[in-house]
């Protein structure tokens, strides 16, 4: 592996594509009719919760009948192996780097398995389905209950973490993001402000931000990815 010391990794929708998790653009960004940025907002949220809780609930309920690829532990793999400081970020909310022994990891965009109470703040590990009549273990109140998601409009968890991380970088990964949301779209930028940081792009086409890569592998995470790590 690399000579480089603090690594941090981005990864994105295409990271779980082929564990049978639909990316976002590869279905036009398009729910049920929907533009998913129109359901995933709180403005969605107040003006029908039952529409956004089934949109969580369906994809809550079909972690259950997804694994970890290839690339999920070629990253678990780098991260028990690297020497240095290590960061993952995914903008995922799925549990599938977890799955795959990941632990030095980030979910900037929340989590499908957790649940957040309005009224008291309080996050609950979450399996089953939320509703507008969910009642809150913590506060006991009813209504309250959402995802514990970030939804646009939203400021992502765990930003000066991240943002702190990228400066000291000086090995960037950005894996399967068509580098279309903000502010994860903007942290090649961040790494990049420190010359000596060595940026790779990995995705199975061109993206928004491939420009900014003077290393780009083409090709899917799970052939990819652990030849890269090897
Ligand atoms: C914020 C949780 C401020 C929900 C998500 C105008 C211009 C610029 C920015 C904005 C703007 N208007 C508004 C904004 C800000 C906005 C934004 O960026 N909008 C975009 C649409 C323009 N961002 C926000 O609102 C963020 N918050 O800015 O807050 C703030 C400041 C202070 C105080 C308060 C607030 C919050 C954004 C988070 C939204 N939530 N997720 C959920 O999941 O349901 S975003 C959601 O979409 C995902 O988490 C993910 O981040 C994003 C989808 O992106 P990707 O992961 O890249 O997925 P995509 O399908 O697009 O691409 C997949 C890629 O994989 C492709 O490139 C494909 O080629 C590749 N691929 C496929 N298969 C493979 C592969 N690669 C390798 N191998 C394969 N096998």
């Amino acid at each position: 592996m690399s000579a480089e010391r603090n690594i941090v990794i981005l990864t994105g929708a295409g990271m779980s594509a082929e564990s049978g998790v639909p990316t976002f653009r590869g279905v036009d960004g398009l729910w049920e009719g929907h533009r998913i940025e129109e359901v995933a907002s709180p403005d969605a949220f107040r003006r029908n919760p039952e529409l956004v809780h089934r949109f969580y609930n369906l994809r809550r309920a079909a972690l259950n009948t997804v694994e970890p690829n290839a690339g999920h532990l070629a990253l678990a793999k780098l991260e028990r192996e690297w020497r240095g400081n290590f960061l993952l970020v995914t903008q995922n909310v799925d549990d599938l780097h977890e799955r795959a022994g990941s632990e030095k990891l980030i979910h900037m965009h929340g989590e499908l398995r957790k649940a957040r109470c309005e009224c008291c703040g309080a996050v609950f590990p979450w399996t089953q389905e939320l509703s507008s009549g969910t009642r809150c273990r913590a506060c006991g109140e009813i209504g309250g209950m959402r995802p514990h998601i970030v939804w646009f409009g939203e400021m992502p968890f765990e930003m000066e973490t991240i943002m702190n991380a990228l400066k000291s970088a000086d090995l960037f990964l950005c894996i399967g993001t068509s580098g279309m949301v903000y502010p994860a779209a903007g942290f090649a930028q961040m790494a990049a402000q420190n010359r000596a940081c060595r940026l790779v792009e990995f995705n199975i086409e061109s993206t928004e931000i491939s420009r900014q890569f003077r290393e780009r592998v083409i090709g899917p995470v799970s052939v990819e990815l652990p030849k890269f790590v090897e």
